[in-house]
């Protein structure tokens, strides 16, 4: 694996997943793969969980971590080529990514959708120019259209669930449920969701697929790929096994919030329309916006199991990315 922006970059999904359960039993079994290795985690947007999770699984593989919020720390970067640098930025992509990866081996670039240009946001600039300009392997922590750490981490989470969960022959039922929540946000974890679903047959074993949202809040078709869609929330938990609960700006009036409808909120009436379905969600999560205290505080809640298994997967992916740089 040398870069690792998208389940594309994932030859075989199910011995990742198989892999990342095996370091949380044993985290520090590859504790010597990383000596001497450096990660730089740079940040253009917040986080807690990605921080954290990603500094840990390195730590884990006895890598060291330098950690930069480069929005608030750095000087402002220009993204565009051939411009004359005569206003706000200082200095260019170019020579910043060039720079950081003479102190790394390997970097984590977060950098959201900005929500305006859907062309610019959908052409992945930023952490293109870094797999451009680096020069070592770039691993996302959330680009402007794909959150695959998360990803990896949620179908981990499945993994682990998955028979008390279906505990029948037939389909693990998945359900993606847009809800509720005041400000625009990115697509990147949905369409990573669905682009990693659409894909988990082989791990995850036979998958029915379906996501729910109101009019207007169709992810882009290369996401959605082969997936049902409804727009009835109440049709789609009928026998689910899991419900994967996540806001999204719309795609198609790009940026927009259209609806903050709370009758799409997720609530334990429409939990009990599930097979005893666990409920998920990347975090951050607004109380009683996006779902009610009754379900994220109630048993079947697994957005902490969720966030713990963010340090495994992610130390799935960095030691697939070392082996590759050590034996490549
Ligand atoms: C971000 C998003 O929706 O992409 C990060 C989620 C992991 N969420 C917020 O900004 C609240
Ligand atoms: N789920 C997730 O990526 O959380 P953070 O934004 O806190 O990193």
């Amino acid at each position: 694996m040398k870069n690792f922006l998208s389940v594309q970059d994932v030859p075989n999904l199910m011995v990742l997943v198989q892999e990342a359960l095996l370091l949380k039993k044993d985290p520090f079994a590859e504790s010597h793969l990383g000596r001497n290795k450096t990660l730089g985690l740079i940040f253009f947007n917040a986080s807690l969980r990605t921080r954290l999770s990603t500094q840990k699984a390195a730590q884990n593989l006895g890598m060291q971590v330098m950690v930069m919020n480069v929005a608030q720390d750095g000087w402002a970067l220009e993204m565009a080529d051939g411009v004359v640098m005569d206003g706000d930025k200082v200095e260019h992509v170019k020579e910043a990514a060039a720079v950081i990866g003479q102190y790394c081996d390997l970097i984590g670039v977060r950098s959201f959708a900005g929500l305006t240009d859907r062309a610019a946001d959908y052409g992945e600039e930023v952490i293109h120019k870094f797999v451009q300009h680096a020069g070592v392997p770039v691993l996302s922590l959330e680009s402007a259209t794909r959150h695959p750490l998360q990803s990896l981490a949620d179908l981990v989470t499945m993994e682990e669930l998955k028979p008390a969960a279906a505990g029948r022959a037939d389909k693990v039922k998945v359900v993606l449920t847009w809800a509720p929540h005041p400000k625009a946000l990115p697509q990147a974890v949905p369409n990573s969701f669905a682009e990693w679903m659409n894909r988990a047959d082989g791990s995850l074993g036979p998958v029915e697929f379906v996501i729910a949202h109101p009019e207007g809040y169709q992810l882009a078709p290369e996401f959605v790929n082969g997936a049902r869609v409804t727009h009835d929330q109440r049709e789609a938990f009928e026998g689910a096994d899991f419900i994967y609960t996540k806001n999204w700006s719309s795609y198609q009036h790009y940026g927009q919030v259209l609806s903050k409808d709370p009758a799409w909120t997720v609530d334990a009436e429409k939990m009990a329309l599930t097979n005893h379905a666990r409920f998920m969600h990347c975090l951050p999560v607004r109380r009683n916006v996006i779902v009610t205290d009754e379900v994220l505080d109630g048993p079947h809640s697994v957005v902490i199991r969720q966030a713990g298994n963010r340090v495994c997967a992610a130390q799935a992916v960095l030691k697939h990315m070392l082996l590759d740089l050590l034996y490549a």
